[in-house]
């Protein structure tokens, strides 16, 4: 059995890994790391993730980073977990990356400047937050007329890029982008919000800062 342990933080971006660690099912330690206090950057972290970020996986004391590659690794080792669809040939295989490259390097990082203007900038930020919400807004916007004739990323069936892309749009929401009007958001959120995986993860988030309090 792989020994697999998640470096995480509640709300961060790591509730996406943490929830498809939970739709597999399998055995997982987990230890929060504190952003705000700045733990990335202290050498007992750099040890363990140099590039300073979470997620961070580690397997069988081997370190995995990024979202994206963690959540592929997951739905290769364990393809029956339902974390994103089977695909039936190498083409269709790469659509499925395609999207999951795209939620993380294209949408996550728009996220971020609408989020943490601060991150950007060393002037003022509020420009920056604007100029977040107007690269996120075509985003958002399409995925909301996509989820007018399905309930889920994929369709009918859900896949983890709901959660990731939950976390996205709820993240803009904490950087003052307002998501009203966006209807079928609103509805996929209930989804989402409804997972048992994903209510799960929110569940070990709370024992993790349970127990670094
Ligand atoms: N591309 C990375 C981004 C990870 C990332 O930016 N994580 C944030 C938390 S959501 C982080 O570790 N921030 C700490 C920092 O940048 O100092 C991934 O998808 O895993």
């Amino acid at each position: 059995m792989t020994e697999l342990k998640l470096y995480h933080l509640p709300g961060a971006c790591s509730r996406v890994t943490l929830t498809a660690l939970e739709q597999v099912g399998v055995a997982y330690a987990d230890e929060l790391v504190n952003l705000m206090q700045g733990q990335q950057h202290s050498p007992e972290y750099r040890a363990i993730n140099p590039r300073g970020k979470i997620p961070a996986l580690v397997a069988d004391g081997k370190l995995l980073s990024e979202n994206g590659a963690i959540l592929w690794w997951l739905h290769q080792t364990w393809p029956d977990a339902g974390l994103l669809p089977k695909a039936d040939d190498r083409w269709s295989e790469a659509q499925i990356l395609s999207d999951l490259f795209w939620i993380s390097a294209g949408w996550h990082p728009a996220v971020r400047a609408n989020m943490m203007p601060i991150r950007w900038t060393t002037g003022d930020p509020d420009p920056v937050r604007e100029r977040g919400k107007q690269l996120v807004k075509p985003l958002f916007e399409a995925f909301d007329a996509r989820l007018a004739g399905q309930p889920w990323w994929f369709g009918d069936a859900w896949s983890i890029l709901d959660v990731y892309a939950y976390w996205n749009y709820t993240t803009a929401e904490q950087g003052q982008y307002d998501l009203g009007g966006l209807d079928h958001i609103a509805d996929h959120r209930r989804r989402v919000e409804a997972w048992p995986a994903f209510q799960r993860a929110l569940a070990r988030e709370q024992a993790a800062l349970k127990r670094a309090n």
